[in-house]
Formats: structure tokens, C-alpha cells, sequence
């Protein structure tokens, strides 16, 4: 069948958006944690989004998914494809164990675009030997805008661990996007660790994409970090929020390079932003960024293997990433499923230069359904509660803002306490302060018995003359009258300075998952949660003051959102 008439009968069928009540329903009733607007397979174990890219104006997304069951294991390459980065058509798995250098599964990966607009992809595969090697594979049919079929590379493994290169065998993996470099070799790094717990990122270098030579030093290591999985690494401009394309010449000053890491150990995806000198092939974080336990993270929450690749048709980088569960194996066993995407991101570097700023793809407005709107509410201190009639809770968008008067009641935040997390564990949203806990109660049951809650609190910084330190908080342990889920407060820094500018909040609420972006995408924080009252038309939508001091509510738009058309 001719390509142009299989897009269009695509476009006719596929892409569209689906608002069924009745389903929605039998959604509820049946599996209440599914989401509406997140990707997900219709089935089993999903983890790290692999090798995301545009090509001939199909978006792709690749996944680690498990086609035999609801827990890790048997990975292949999961594949979707889709016109707008919202609803999604499904494919057959891309690229499956089936070769010594594959045999024991297909792990995580990226995609470049060669220069001519050809499509290839990179990926650790686990070996006859259970070593850890990177191969290559390429599309069978370029005509093909959906590259349904992939070929593997006859040279494969490209690079593998040997006696000589000292690469431990258990600790490669997760190639990145190559770049080209200055003279016209292609790189790549590749996560790995080495002796007493130095994670690095192994550079390679290669003229043809085919043969690769080891380079003498990594791009960059760091100590007692443990093993880096899923290494990203890729330009951003110095201003504003164009992306760049990752083999870009752009140099500094107008342009700076991130590294982002998977820490295996702490579970989160931790970045610094620096500078790459393209002549020594090193990267070097910029000052101040610190690589412990509070180093800078794309989400507080539950966010992690991250992957992001420039959008070249709108010129955005945007950034995939995976939200586990966080309900016991038995429970993903029951429901036969694990595993969501966050929904897809834009991101670029904020005007101080020390933080990524995201914010959901604007596509994702087009579910937007009914709107509930309010402006200039006063939540009265010690125990505001106003309910948001009107929309499906269960489903919905939720952008607030919130002024804070009488500042100068804040508290003093306490000595020590420069881990907003466990702030955020200590100060527990029902414990009144000054200014704060203010914000939303999402997934609640019409008495409060189970709710998530949103919220800030500001506090007065030690030194006057750095003004307020404004925490948010994404509290789980009230999410759900099941206590086996994982519980726990979540907490990130605003970088805002409340004396001028309002404190936002946009809440993604979809069934069991709440992604949350504070102060214009300054701070994301991803719960998972699982009520048992709390669902489908059952669930409520409050936004609350709990302080000691009255603030304002500048506005509200809620919106309920369609139900996207996802891999069905
Ligand atoms: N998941 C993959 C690995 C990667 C890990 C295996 C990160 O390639 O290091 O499924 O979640």
C-alpha cells in the first residue's frame, strides 16, 4: 500500500482523541490507576523511554517494556509513534534479543540523525556472556515514516569490554545521541563506574559510526556516585528557550552543555550545566554545582532515566522520562501493568544560568475540556478549604497562583535544614507555621479521608538580605487508605523571590499519577498514588490554606481533561 494513503487513512483514524464517558467508566471500575493522558502500553512492565526522535514528521518513542509480564525482565524495545506527541499508535516491539550480542535483552538507548536525515540507533544489549555491549541498529525501509522494521548491525557488538580496556562488564551502558565533534568524528559516552564507586561517562569517538576508538580519559567522572546510568548530555542556549540540536557548533558564551545522570543508587536523574571544550573533549561543570545528595534533579518525585532529543521541526528540546510505581510487585501483578511516561516536557535553561526550567509540551493544552476559572480569592488563615466544582478531578489540568501578604510573619527557616525533602517530611502539611501550607488537595475523597496534597510554605532566610526560601511539597501520605504504598513527602527549592512575583503551580493530576511544576516550571516534584475513594467521578479537586497568616488566590483555571487515544 502506498505510503501517502497509509498516512492518510493514519490521520483519519489514528490521530484523534477519544472522550468516551461510558469508558471512562468501565475504566474506573475496572483498572482506576490507568491513566487518560500519560503513555502507557495497553500491558505489562514499561521503564526508561529509549531513543526519542522526529523523523518525516512522525514522533517516536521507544520504551523498555517486557512483553511476557508486569514486572522488569525479557526487554525489549517497545515502539510508538505519533503526529503530536499526545495521542500514540502503537507498533510492534523495534528491536528484540536475537543475537549473541543481544541474547539476554535489548537495553536502553538513543537515536541520531545522521547527517541526510538518517535515522540509527545505539543500544546496550546484554550478551551470550551477560557482559554488557553496545550495538547498532538502522531502519529496513527509510520510506518508511513510521520505521516499523530495523536491521542489526552485522558488526555488532561495536563496543564491548575487554581485558585491555578495563571496562567492567557489569557496568557499560546506555548510550547516548552522538554528536559530531570539530573534525567530523562522531561521539558518544557511555555510563559506567569504575573501583570504588567512580561513576563516569566513557568517551568514544568514530568516523563512520561503525568503528570506535576508546578515548584515553572520560568526559567527565565523579566520585562516590556509583555506576551512571542513562547518561544525557546536550546544548542549551544561554538565553532563551530555543532548543539546540545536540551536534551543534553553537560555542560559548551564547551556548552551555548539560550532563545529566541517572544515579543508580539514589534513583534520581541529577544534571549540572557547564562547559564542553570541543578541542580536549572534557566537560566541566560550571561553580556551584554540586554533585552529592542535593544536587540539582529534573524532578523531587519519582522521574528517572530521563532521555530528551531536539525537536527540530518547532526547534524545542524535550525531555522523556519514567515515573515507576510505587505500589508493591503483587499490586502490578494484579493489575498487570507497571510503568508510566511523564508527559513529555520542554526544557532549556533559565535567566540565572544555574537551573533547567520545564514545562509540559503546550500540545497537551489540547485536551483541555471544560474550564472552571477563579480570580482573587482570599484563603483565610488556619484551616481554608474551598472545594473546585465543576470538572472531573480525576483527569485534569490545574494552574493556581497564590500572593502571600505579611512576609515579614514568616518564620525563620531553621539551621541545618537545607534538604527540602525532608522539610517537607518534618513540617507535615497538617502542622500550622506561619506562612504555608498553601496550595492544592488533589485525588481527595469528599470527606478528606485520602488526598494528595500539593503546597508551599516560605520561610524567612538566615541572612536578610537573601530574602525567602519557598519550599513545595508533594505529600503522599495521606494519598490512599492503603498503607502499602510508598508514602513519602516529596520536596524541592523554588527558586522565586515571593515578594514579587506570584507563587504558581500547575498540577497534571491522571487517576494515579500528580505531576507537579512550582513557580513556572522552576521545580517539578512526580507522585504516584493509588486511592481507594478517591476515583473516577468520585474523586474531588480543593485548594487550602493551613497557615497562621490569610493569602491570596490571584487566579485558577481548571480544566477536566480528554482521554488521550494511547497505544490502544
Ligand atoms: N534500565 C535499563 C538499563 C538502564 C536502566 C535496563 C535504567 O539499560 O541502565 O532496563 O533504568
Amino acid at each position: 500500500m502506498d505510503i501517502g494513503f497509509l498516512m492518510f487513512l493514519w490521520m483519519l483514524f489514528g490521530n484523534y482523541v477519544v472522550h468516551l464517558d461510558a469508558s471512562m467508566h468501565v475504566h474506573a471500575l475496572n483498572q482506576p490507576y490507568r491513566t487518560g493522558y500519560h503513555f502507557q502500553p495497553p500491558k505489562n512492565w514499561m521503564n526508561d523511554p529509549n531513543g526519542p526522535m522526529l523523523y518525516k514528521g512522525i514522533y517516536h518513542l521507544f520504551y523498555q517494556w517486557n512483553p511476557n509480564g508486569a514486572v522488569w525482565g525479557n526487554i525489549v524495545w517497545g515502539h510508538s509513534t505519533s503526529t503530536d506527541l499526545v495521542n500514540w499508535v502503537r507498533h510492534p516491539p523495534a528491536i528484540s534479543p536475537s543475537q549473541p550480542s543481544d541474547i539476554n535483552g535489548c537495553w536502553a538507548g538513543s537515536a541520531t540523525i545522521l547527517p541526510g536525515g538518517k535515522p540509527v540507533v545505539f543500544y546496550t544489549g546484554m550478551d551470550h556472556m551477560n557482559r554488557q555491549v553496545q550495538n547498532l541498529a538502522v531502519p529496513k525501509n527509510l520510506s518508511d515514516p513510521f520505521l516499523r522494521e530495523w536491521s542489526k548491525s552485522p558488526e555488532n557488538p561495536l563496543l564491548a569490554p575487554t581485558a585491555d580496556n578495563g571496562i567492567d562488564p557489569d557496568n557499560f551502558r546506555d548510550p547516548t545521541t552522538a554528536w559530531l565533534g570539530h573534525d567530523g568524528h562522531w561521539r558518544v559516552i557511555i555510563g559506567s563506574k569504575m573501583d570504588r564507586g567512580r561513576g563516569l561517562a566513557i568517551l568514544y569517538k568514530s568516523k563512520d559510526f561503525i568503528n570506535w576508538v576508546k578515548s584515553p580519559e572520560p568526559l567527565h567522572s565523579d566520585d562516590g556516585t556509583g555506576v551512571w546510568e542513562c547518561p544525557d548530555f546536550f546544548p542549551v542556549a544561554r538565553s532563551g528557550s530555543t532548543g539546540i540540536d545536540t551536534s551543534s557548533f553553537g560555542t560559548a558564551p551564547r551556548v552551555k552543555h548539560v550532563l545529566k545522570i541517572s544515579v543508580a543508587e539514589l534513583a534520581h536523574d541529577c544534571y549540572t550545566v557547564g562547559t564542553y571544550d570541543r578541542t580536549r573533549d572534557v566537560y566541566v561543570p560550571d561553580k556551584g554545582f554540586v554533585r552529592n545528595r542535593s544536587a540539582p534533579r529534573f524532578d523531587y518525585g519519582k522521574f528517572y532515566a530521563s532521555k530528551t532529543f531536539f525537536d527540530a521541526a518547532t526547534r524545542r528540546r524535550i525531555l522523556w522520562g519514567w515515573v515507576n510505581e510505587s505500589s508493591p510487585e503483587k499490586d502490578d501483578i494484579e493489575k498487570g501493568w507497571s510503568g508510566l511516561q511523564a508527559i513529555p516536557r520542554k526544557i532549556w535553561l533559565g535567566g540565572s544560568g544555574k537551573q533547567l526550567i520545564q514545562w509540559p509540551i503546550m500540545e497537551i493544552e489540547k485536551l483541555r475540556a471544560k474550564q472552571v476559572k477563579w480570580r482573587n480569592k482570599v484563603l483565610m488563615e488556619k484551616g481554608s478549604i474551598l472545594e473546585v466544582h465543576g470538572i472531573t478531578a480525576s483527569q485534569a489540568d490545574v494552574e493556581v497562583s497564590f500572593e502571600a501578604r505579611d512576609l515579614e510573619k514568616a518564620d525563620p527557616i531553621e539551621p541545618g535544614w537545607t534538604d527540602a525533602q525532608l522539610i517537607c517530611s518534618q513540617e507535615n502539611e497538617s502542622v500550622k507555621t506561619g506562612l504555608g501550607p498553601f496550595g492544592l488537595m488533589v485525588l481527595a475523597s469528599k470527606n478528606l479521608e485520602e488526598y494528595t496534597s500539593v503546597y508551599f510554605r516560605i520561610f524567612k532566610a538566615r541572612n536578610d538580605s537573601d530574602g525567602y526560601v519557598v519550599v513545595m511539597c508533594s505529600d503522599q501520605s495521606r494519598s490512599s487508605l492503603n498503607k502499602n504504598n510508598d508514602r513519602t513527602t516529596y520536596g524541592a527549592f523554588v527558586d522565586i523571590n515571593p515578594s514579587y512575583q506570584p507563587i504558581s503551580l500547575r498540577t497534571l493530576i491522571d487517576h494515579s499519577i500528580v505531576e507537579s511544576y512550582g513557580g513556572r516550571g522552576k521545580a517539578c516534584i512526580t507522585s504516584r498514588v493509588y486511592p481507594k475513594m478517591a476515583i473516577g467521578e468520585s474523586s474531588h479537586l480543593y485548594v487550602f490554606n493551613r497557615g497562621s497568616q490569610s493569602v491570596r488566590l490571584s487566579t485558577l483555571s481548571a480544566w477536566n481533561m480528554k482521554t488521550a487515544h494511547i497505544n490502544i
